[in-house]
This record gives structure tokens, sequence and C-alpha cells, in this order.
């Protein structure tokens, strides 16, 4: 069954880590509650994006949190995992819905209603929008209005998650907008206790509700 939650979205980044400490602070955040991990690596080789992957798998299983690969139908088939992230130069939604299959969670990115509606007529099972905020992550992106995600949550009937920037003192700017949660990357990844971070975000989205 695809079933899913994508309340605290964590989104990696293995910069700078060793691999023990990087699948120990993606460990912690799962022990601090995140509901869905996405492994997103932009510099390593197919093999070794591969072996993170499974390693991370086993850890999120642990905890009963599907695991999404970030651009790589390839190595989530490789690895079973149970999503892939697509962006807007990656492969088409509806494209890797016909390789996939429909028991796969397919995410895009979208960072405009028509980019949003594309992606939701095609299969997309979530929508990542943003930034709403600069970021610090090495990411090609531009901002997205919170009046835009607010029109791209009430264009699709799947959920919507606001990405970009986004940490324990600026998401009150979410509130009243119907996200179904958030992604953060480095307000974990880089947090000094990524549990204590990723527990105090998932307690300050629920107040947003
Ligand atoms: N897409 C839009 S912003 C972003 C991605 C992948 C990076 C978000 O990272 P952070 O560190 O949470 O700002
Ligand atoms: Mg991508």
């Amino acid at each position: 069954m695809k079933h899913f939650d994508s309340t605290l979205y964590f989104i990696t980044d293995s910069t700078g880590y060793s691999e023990a400490e990087f699948l120990e602070r993606c460990e912690a955040a799962l022990r601090g509650g995140a509901t869905l991990v996405q492994l997103r690596e932009k510099e390593k080789s197919t093999r070794e994006y591969i072996s993170l992957a499974e390693n991370l798998h086993a850890i999120c299983r642990q905890h009963n949190v599907p695991l999404i690969i970030d651009d790589r139908i390839d190595v989530a088939m490789a690895v079973g995992a149970e999503g892939v992230h697509l962006g807007q130069s990656d492969m088409p939604v509806g494209t890797a819905r016909k390789i996939l299959g429909d028991g796969v969670i397919i995410g895009a990115t979208a960072k405009t209603v028509p980019q949003a509606k594309e992606a939701y007529e095609q299969g997309a099972d979530y929508l990542g929008v943003g930034a709403i905020y600069p970021t610090t992550t090495k990411v090609k992106t531009v901002l997205t209005s919170t009046e835009t995600l607010g029109d791209i949550c009430r264009a699709v009937s799947i959920p919507v998650n606001a990405i970009g920037g986004l940490n324990n003192d600026n998401i009150d700017i979410l509130r009243g907008i119907p996200i179904a949660g958030i992604c953060v990357v480095s307000a974990i990844m880089k947090a000094n206790d990524p549990e204590i971070a990723a527990r105090s975000l998932l307690e300050t989205f629920k107040t947003l509700k």
C-alpha cells in the first residue's frame, strides 16, 4: 500500500559527513519524528548512490518511514525504495509513473500553479513547493510566494509541502495555508542535535494548524 505522511519530510545532504556520521544523523532525525525521508545526492556515482541508499533504507525500515530517492528512478528501483522525487528538469512524472507503476510514491517539485496541475494530472502523489525562503542548500531554485503556495494547495488534491530555508523560527509564515507538511534539509541536517531539531519542528508545525 502506498501510504505516507509528509508532515515532517527530511531531505538529506551528506556533504561534509562520513557515511557513519551521515547515517547517525539520519537515524537521529527519525528518532525525532521525521515522517518521510529523501536521499538527495548530487555528486555520487551510481554505485555509491545505490550503496548509501541501501544503508539508509535499512534504517528507515526500522522506523517504518518510507524512503524517497531524489531524481534517480533507477536507484529507487535498485534498492526497492518506496518512492522517487522529480524536479522540473528530471523525468516527467507521467513517464516515471509508466515505468514504476502505481505502487511507488512519486513526488514532484512545482513552483507555479500550471506546473502543479501538470504534475498532479500526470500522477504525482505529492508536491514540494518553494523555495519559500532563500536556502543555503545547493540547489537551483527561485523563491515562491506564500500566495502561490496557497494557490497550489487549492489547485490540486494531493499533499503539498513547503520547502526552502524553513526552520523553527520562521515557519509561522505558513500559518493558515493548507499544506500537508514541510520539507527541510539544513534545519535538521546541520542541527547540533538532529533528533531535538526534528522533534521541535514537528511540534512547531502542529501549532500552525
Ligand atoms: N528545493 C527547493 S529549496 C531546496 C530544495 C531541494 C533546499 C532546501 O534546503 P533547506 O536547507 O531546508 O533550505
Ligand atoms: Mg532533481
